[in-house]
């Protein structure tokens, strides 16, 4: 299988996940608008790259996709939630998302918060709960990797520290290592549990979830500094979102400018494919990620 193969394969396994769950729900007597508001955030579109991290991660450590599928999908729901709450007019406030309306646009503000929320809990109920995969031990390190990648030193911390220099100029003459900072919180930390999951989900030993860490590391923020050069050069149609939306922020383009940015990728792009060289040939889909993150128009 190439490449765009197995990535087309991550996201339609992670949506039937993600539709099974939203379809339990709803004959639980969820309210159904709520989870026509759920789909609306989780079923329309989007790359699915970090499920697809899970999956393949998990495979260099022998576990096949169906076992993988609910870390997988936990950790598309935490990146679905950020989205939304992202968009939101206090935060953002972006009306496009995935191509479509965001949440707070299709249907209204107070949805769009809980329809956030709501995926925070089913993330970490899709790691704990009966069809997790693993033993106790696993699940709690899964459940743990998750909390800390979505709190405070993650996607919280970082989108905390995103806003203060956007609303309040903080700090006032931002480095590149702010900048760097704030996006390992915001972007990488997700990221990296996605590709730490798989070992985690393997049983791999410390050598073998440090390399996978390090990669995700190393991808998150190669995928940072791909993503804000798209904002520069990127056009609107093609990516489904509103281009050119950052120039107001610190990003490492703004702060290096585009070249010295492009340098960044570049070297990020060969040491994070040198962080899987412990994995040999079974990596080989885990660097096509790389390059994908590196040469993506959307
Ligand atoms: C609200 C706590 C909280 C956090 C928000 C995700 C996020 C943090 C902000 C989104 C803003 C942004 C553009 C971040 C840059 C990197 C990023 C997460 C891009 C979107 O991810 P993709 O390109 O999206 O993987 P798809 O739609 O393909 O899943």
């Amino acid at each position: 299988m190439s490449f765009s193969q197995r990535l087309e394969r991550a996201a339609r396994l992670v949506e039937a996940q993600l539709a099974r769950i939203l379809d339990i729900a709803a004959t639980e007597g969820v309210p159904s608008r709520l989870v026509t508001a759920l789909r609306h955030a989780t079923l329309g579109g989007g790359k699915r790259l970090r499920p697809f991290l899970v999956l393949e991660s998990a495979s260099l450590f022998r576990v096949p996709p169906e076992a993988a599928l609910p870390t997988a999908a936990a950790v598309e729901c935490m990146h679905c939630y950020s989205l939304v709450h992202d968009d939101l007019p206090a935060m953002d406030n972006d009306d496009l998302r995935r191509g479509q309306p965001t949440v707070h646009k299709a249907f209204d503000e107070w949805t769009a918060i809980l329809v956030g929320d709501a995926l925070q809990a089913v993330a970490f109920s899709q790691l704990a709960g009966p069809q997790a995969y693993g033993d106790a031990a696993t699940r709690s390190e899964l459940v743990h990797g998750l909390a800390l990648a979505a709190g405070l030193g993650g996607l919280v911390g970082g989108q905390y520290l995103d806003l203060e220099a956007d609303k309040l100029g903080l700090p006032a003459q931002p480095t590149a290592a702010d900048v760097e900072r704030l996006q390992a919180m915001k972007t990488g930390a997700l990221i990296r549990f996605a590709c730490e999951a798989g070992a985690i989900l393997g049983r791999a030993d410390a050598a073998g979830r440090q390399a996978l860490a390090q990669y995700g590391t190393l991808l998150g923020s190669a995928f940072q500094i791909a993503d804000d050069l798209l904002d520069v050069e990127g056009e609107a149609a093609v990516m489904g979102k509103a281009a050119q939306k950052d120039l107001r922020k610190a990003t490492l383009v703004s702060v290096l400018g585009v070249e010295e940015a492009k340098l960044r990728l570049a070297r990020l792009e060969a040491e994070a494919i040198e962080a899987l060289r412990p994995f040999g040939d079974d990596a080989e889909v885990l660097r096509d990620a790389v390059r994908f993150v590196v040469q993506r128009r959307a």
